[in-house]
């Protein structure tokens, strides 16, 4: 059978730690999509939480499967190996003129794992252009060490901390805009830098994220847990995550919260912050 994705966009995934635009839905179930997530947000503080930007795919169903949508999944099985885990999502909504932006950072300074073989696929339910404040990345980033991050929480910034690489550790100037259309996906290395400018558009640009790992990558912090999507689990290191049914559940409420609170609680610092603590 072939592989979703090719040897040459493997090899670009090697050297600069993306790989894009790769298909993952047709329209009609973007609209699908696009429809049942802004129906969700409109209940936003009522039933459903403020926040969606830790680990939503826990609470509705219709994210976690597509989460797992077999063309997700099979693209990931030819980066990260057969045995996947879902850790978490979020999603990224920018309004037609939205002021808001997401500066330089690497996930994997926020969310502590080894190996670091773990893998984001950012989906558009929207056009994602330039004027409509795309993702961007720098290429090749991915294999230097992990750069020192500080917290601004400015609140324009869609990040919950305001999470910004400190300046001087690297030159913006070979950044690539990740241009999208409505269902296809870009997979970026968790390393791999990325930030996001304002919406200068007139339409809504919307994107969802999920990361993954394979099996035998560990969690470094006790908070973390994952689902299973793909094959099977042999090393145990991730707490299983719950998988949502039809409603939205307490105990799966429970379940984010206590995520949310202890991702934000400032006690927890994370690796990028303790190497910025010891210099
Ligand atoms: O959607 C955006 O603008 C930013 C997304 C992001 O920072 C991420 O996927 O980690």
């Amino acid at each position: 059978m072939p592989k979703p994705l090719t040897e040459e966009q493997l090899k670009d995934a090697e050297i600069c730690g993306y790989v894009f635009p790769v298909r993952t839905m047709d329209s009609g179930r973007v609209k699908e999509i696009r429809t049942t997530y802004e129906a969700v947000e409109s209940r936003k503080g009522e039933d459903v939480p403020q926040l969606m930007s830790v680990k939503p795919h826990v609470l509705f169903k219709w994210l976690f499967l597509l989460g797992t949508t077999p063309k997700l999944s099979g693209a990931l099985e030819d980066l990260v190996g057969p045995n996947i885990l879902l850790t978490t999502c979020a999603i990224w909504p920018k309004d037609a003129g939205d002021p808001r932006f997401v500066t330089w950072h690497q996930g994997s300074a926020y969310f502590e794992h080894g190996p670091m073989d773990v893998w984001s696929a950012w989906i558009a339910l929207t056009d994602s252009r330039f004027d409509d404040g795309c993702l961007k990345y720098l290429p090749g980033r991915h294999k230097n060490p992990e750069m020192i991050h500080e917290k601004t929480y400015n609140p324009q910034n869609m990040l919950s901390r305001g999470q910004k690489v400190l300046p001087g550790q690297f030159k913006v100037s070979g950044a690539i805009d990740e241009e999208l259309e409505p269902g296809k996906c870009t997979f970026h290395h968790f390393q791999l830098a990325h930030t996001s400018e304002p919406n200068n558009s007139d339409r809504r640009r919307i994107g969802i994220l999920f990361v993954f790992c394979p099996t035998h990558v560990k969690p470094t912090t006790e908070l973390n847990s994952a689902i299973l999507v793909r094959s099977e689990d042999k090393f145990g290191y991730w707490n299983s995550g719950p998988i949502p049914e039809s409603g939205l559940d307490a105990a799966h409420l429970r379940h984010y919260n206590d995520f949310w609170k202890s991702y934000v609680n400032p006690e927890n610092i994370f690796e990028a912050e303790r190497s910025a603590a010891s210099k």
